[in-house]
């Protein structure tokens, strides 16, 4: 297994060099980028200065007066064309991805794909920007509702999908008519870099009505994402990430009366049911749990499951846990890799100990070292029986830990699992059309995201993705999450000769 330093380095710039990363960009920098398949640092990236993002914000804005005049399919011309070279270059920036955040391979070409498609579905969005003709009720006049660019868009994303978050908004906020700024996690500053030099590629091959601006990250720490969370000429800024980031961008937006998307933490929860197709649950259950080290805000953190399947489901799952394969995410086969770094790691063992400590049975979540890398950290993935919804269970840990309890009566379970602050995504497994029905009901998840026989993470972009409570509410990538992005008009005609007024209103003068 060849994991030397060295050559994830060495392979790193090459990756950069194929994508079209100038070089001088992400050598001698002073901020340093580490894989955590290793832990060693693979590139020293120059970070964007005060002034440098206050000069892209004043472009992109200078973008925006432009482009809000370029026709949406003309808009989504770009955004076809980013998708085309996006599909040219998926091998690499997966595979960088895979690097930068040691997500296995085929989770980093799947992230790839996720932009793809929602390049994609932009392109269909761009002929679709639809306003609505509205019944009025005065003779001889017409209303309808126009929807117009909004501004610059700001995009905060986290290291755990450090791409993809950033083109289900940026292939919306493009043909919607806004140029977009984007906050990378300063975790994974590579896979920023090449998404622009992809964009720049399709630029060039755009034409001369795409102003400059229109697409810019600023690369460094908080300072520049509240920079832009600041800045009076970014009209919408989605921010992606924990719940107490959340907290504080969210009253900073709403200080200055900007748009907010919030998509920030999940505790999320799968029901199996008496009548559940058991070896489909587990199967769903071990992706949704262990996949992307559970680093997913939509990954599986709680699991309810009936009385009468608890002893055996639980030894299934038992054996799924000892015996997933952990280890270098490049290898074929590998199923869970890194951790992003030495605090995930902590967290973790915190979140374990407070579970002992809550009355839990924790059987694995130590430190794996089955490669002999000291800065790295591999972790095995932890089941944990709990004796009630208690303790860390409560809260999201960006770590594969789940946490099992039994219930006894379908009402009890949905009930525990609405019972935490978080709301993004949820799952129950049956095979009786009642449960499955009481789930998706009002009565049922109060989650953005409800999934029969699915585990909960793992959507596909045409849905609106996001969540409510402590989830932020927001919703990004499909079903008509574009609106966020611009602003809406409601017009009034009167092409008569009176002037009659709503509601009946006398006023002649
Ligand atoms: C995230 O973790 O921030 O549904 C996004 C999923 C992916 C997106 C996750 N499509 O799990």
């Amino acid at each position: 297994m060849a994991l030397a330093a060295s050559n994830l380095a060495q392979e790193t710039a090459a990756l950069l060099q194929a994508l079209g990363v100038p070089r001088e960009r992400t050598t001698g920098g002073s901020l340093a980028v580490h894989t955590p398949i290793t832990g060693e640092v693979i590139a020293q990236v120059h970070g964007t200065s005060a002034a440098e993002a206050d000069a892209k914000i004043g472009q992109a804005q200078d973008a925006f007066i432009a482009w809000r005049h370029v026709p949406p399919p003309r808009r989504g011309e770009l955004v076809r064309l980013i998708g085309e070279e996006l599909r040219a270059a998926k091998g690499d920036l997966g595979r960088l991805v895979s690097l930068e955040t040691g997500k296995i391979l085929s989770e980093g070409r799947g992230e790839v794909q996720e932009m793809i498609d929602i390049c994609d579905f932009a392109v269909g969005q761009s002929r679709q920007l639809y306003g609505l003709a509205i019944a009025t009720e005065r003779r001889d006049h017409r209303m309808m509702e126009t929807w117009h660019p909004l501004g610059v868009c700001g995009v905060i994303s986290a290291f755990n999908f450090p791409v993809a978050v950033w083109s289900w908004n940026a292939a919306l906020a493009l043909v919607c008519g806004d140029p977009v700024v984007w906050k990378p996690s300063e975790k994974t500053p590579l896979t920023a870099l090449a998404t622009l030099a992809i964009v720049g590629r399709a630029l060039a091959r755009f034409g001369d009505d795409a102003p400059a601006g229109l697409c810019a990250a600023l690369i460094g720490g908080p300072a520049l994402g509240e920079a832009l969370v600041d800045d009076d000429r970014v009209k919408v800024v989605s921010a992606t990430g924990s719940t107490r980031m959340g907290r504080a961008v969210g009253p900073r937006l709403a200080k200055r009366f900007a748009r907010a998307i919030l998509e920030l933490g999940g505790n999320n929860a799968a029901i199996v049911t008496r009548s559940a197709d058991q070896d489909l649950a587990l199967r769903a259950i071990a992706f949704a749990a262990i996949g992307t080290a559970g680093q997913r805000c939509t990954t599986l953190r709680r699991v309810f499951l009936h009385d009468s399947i608890y002893a055996p489901f639980l030894e299934r799952l038992k054996r799924v846990y000892r015996t997933i394969a952990i280890g270098d995410p490049l290898a074929a086969g590998t199923l869970l890799g890194p951790l992003i770094d030495a605090r995930a790691y902590e967290t973790m063992q915190r979140a374990l100990q407070a579970a002992r400590e809550a009355g839990g049975t924790v059987h694995g979540g130590e430190r794996w070292d089955g490669l002999g890398l000291p800065q790295a950290y591999y972790v095995r993935p932890a089941l944990v029986e709990m004796p009630a919804q208690t303790g860390p269970m409560l809260q999201e840990t960006f770590a594969p830990i789940l946490y099992v309890t039994r219930y006894s009566d379908l009402p009890e379970a949905i009930g525990l699992q609405n019972a935490v602050g978080a709301g993004l995504s949820s799952s129950i497994f049956t095979l009786d059309l009642r449960e499955a029905e009481l789930f998706l009901s009002a009565a049922g998840s109060d989650c953005g995201i409800a999934n029969v026989n699915i585990g909960p993470s793992g959507a596909e972009i045409g849905g609106a993705f996001g969540g409510e409570k402590e989830t932020g509410g927001g919703r990004e990538a499909g079903s008509d999450a574009w609106k966020a992005y611009m602003r809406r008009a409601t017009n009034t005609v009167n092409y008569g000769t009176a002037l009659p007024l709503a509601q009946g209103v006398e006023f002649t003068v």
